[in-house]
């Protein structure tokens, strides 16, 4: 775990205690930091009970506190808690403001920071395996799943790359990335934000917070991304057009158009950092893929099984409906927008969906007037429906366009379920 000299004898409230609160209060305490912890949840509190006093901000005086670290998935723009800390003149952080403030008392290092709508998790891994490739010391953290702060520190000349969603800059005030990515803005987690525009603006701050040496590489395929490279003279611009299609042709695990982008943009990072091009060339050839990202489940009967349970918008869905030609899309969930717009160009593909979730509805009608569809309800119901329809050639895919929190806890166990349906096929 990171541990830092610039937490001792300090006294933090956190709040949220799943992955980013557990790791940030042992991180804490084990700095010699005194922390009152709390989460909604009975059973998150009792697992830190031994090391933080249980108590919620929302009750106590926050007077005398150093800070309130808040988890990302606690929503600011909603939450009491932000009107609170600011009353008191208590500032509000997230553990990667906690990170970089332990900066400066690790072994010399780099950061490389990863954010964007779609393709951060992919990005991430694929940098972090061009780094490794090239001998360097490097740690995988953030939105990916792991905790920077639970995570081992790099000896010197060791690469941080840690993927940060928009929540996690929200809560960052002084995170000076060495390499800052940005991939694309596209809607998304509107109901944390005044609009696009303020989704848009959180992105940016990742680059506002960047010294003038360091290297700001930026996709500009969208209009707000082509804004943020505007706005720094330092920024190294990218497109997935500046991959050559016969190399890609050799990566396995990173095919696809949307995958261009990605390999653009860790080339760039990866160049960046000084790594060597034929490095670089070897690391896409040998990346191995991520889980839950269209990720082939299992080949039956001729019918091919893809599990993209990780695209959780239209426009992280319509790039695995242009990977197939003949596609059983089971799409729903808790949606993020009221349209397909996005996956409209390539209905093409599509032989009937079979729609899930909260939103099971509003898709069925929307998709009606253009394929078959069937209400399914349930994932169960819905693998059950589309490998009885599917022919030898064709795909079922999961790539619901939607969050998952309406009937899974997040999309690991949406995608387990989707394997679990599969498996279970007669
Ligand atoms: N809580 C309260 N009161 C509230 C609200 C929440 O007590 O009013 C508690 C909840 O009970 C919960 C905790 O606060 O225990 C919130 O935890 P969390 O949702 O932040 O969960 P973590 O496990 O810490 O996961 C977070 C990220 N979650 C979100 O951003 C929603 C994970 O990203 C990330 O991998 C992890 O930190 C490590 O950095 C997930 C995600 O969905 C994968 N990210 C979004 C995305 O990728 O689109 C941004
Ligand atoms: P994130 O971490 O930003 O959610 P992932 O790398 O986990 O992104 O990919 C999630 C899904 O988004 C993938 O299954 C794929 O369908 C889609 N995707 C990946 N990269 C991109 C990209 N650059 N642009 C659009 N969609 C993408």
């Amino acid at each position: 775990m990171i541990v830092s000299a610039a937490f001792a004898g300090k006294s933090y409230a956190v709040l949220g205690l799943a992955r980013t609160g557990i790791a940030t209060v042992e991180a804490l305490v084990a700095s010699g930091a005194s922390v009152t912890a709390w989460d909604d949840r009975e059973a998150a509190r009792a697992a830190v009970a031994d090391k933080a006093t249980l108590a919620d901000p929302l009750t106590i005086d926050l007077a005398g506190f150093d800070g309130v670290v808040v988890s990302p998935g606690v929503p600011l723009n909603r939450h009491p808690i932000a009107d609170k800390a600011r009353e008191a003149g208590v500032p509000v952080l997230g553990d990667i403001e906690l990170f970089a403030q332990a900066r400066a008392g690790l072994p010399a290092h780099r950061v490389v920071g990863i954010t964007g709508t779609n393709g951060k998790s992919t990005t991430t891994a694929l940098i972090h395996h061009i780094v490794a490739a090239a001998g360097l010391p490097a740690r995988l953290g953030g939105n990916i799943g792991l905790p920077i702060l639970g995570q081992e520190p790099l000896p010197e000349g060791g690469v941080y790359v840690l993927e940060l969603s928009s929540y996690q800059i929200d809560l960052t005030t002084s995170l000076d990335c060495d390499v800052a990515v940005l991939l694309n803005i596209t809607p998304d987690h509107l109901d944390r934000y005044d609009g696009f525009e303020g989704y848009a603006a959180s992105k940016a701050r990742l680059f506002a917070m960047q010294s003038d040496g360091h290297a700001a590489v930026i996709a500009v395929e969208d209009e707000p991304s082509r804004a943020i490279a505007d706005r720094h003279a330092r920024a190294i611009r990218v497109a997935s057009t500046d991959v050559d299609t016969a190399a890609q042709a050799h990566w396995p695990s990173l095919q696809g158009p949307h995958n261009a982008q990605n390999a653009a943009v860790a080339t760039a990072a990866a160049r960046a950092l000084g790594i060597d091009e034929a490095v670089i060339a070897q690391a896409l050839r040998t990346y191995p893929g991520l889980p839950h990202r269209m990720e082939r489940v299992v080949e039956r009967g001729g019918v091919l099984f893809v599990n993209d349970s990780k695209a959780t918008n239209p426009t992280s869905t319509a790039p695995a409906l242009a990977a197939y030609p003949a596609v059983h899309w089971i799409l729903g969930g808790l949606a993020k927008t009221d349209d397909l717009d996005a996956c409209v160009p390539h209905f093409g593909h599509v032989r009937a969906a079979y729609t899930i979730g909260s939103s099971a509805e509003m898709f069925a009608a929307l998709l009606t007037p253009h394929m078959p569809v069937t209400n399914c309800g349930d994932l169960d119901t819905a693998v059950r429906a589309a490998a009885a329809a599917a022919q030898p050639g064709e795909t079922v895919l999961l790539s619901p366009a939607c969050a998952s929190f309406d009937q899974f806890s997040d999309f690991e166990a949406r995608g387990a379920a989707f394997r679990a349906a599969v498996e279970a096929l007669a």
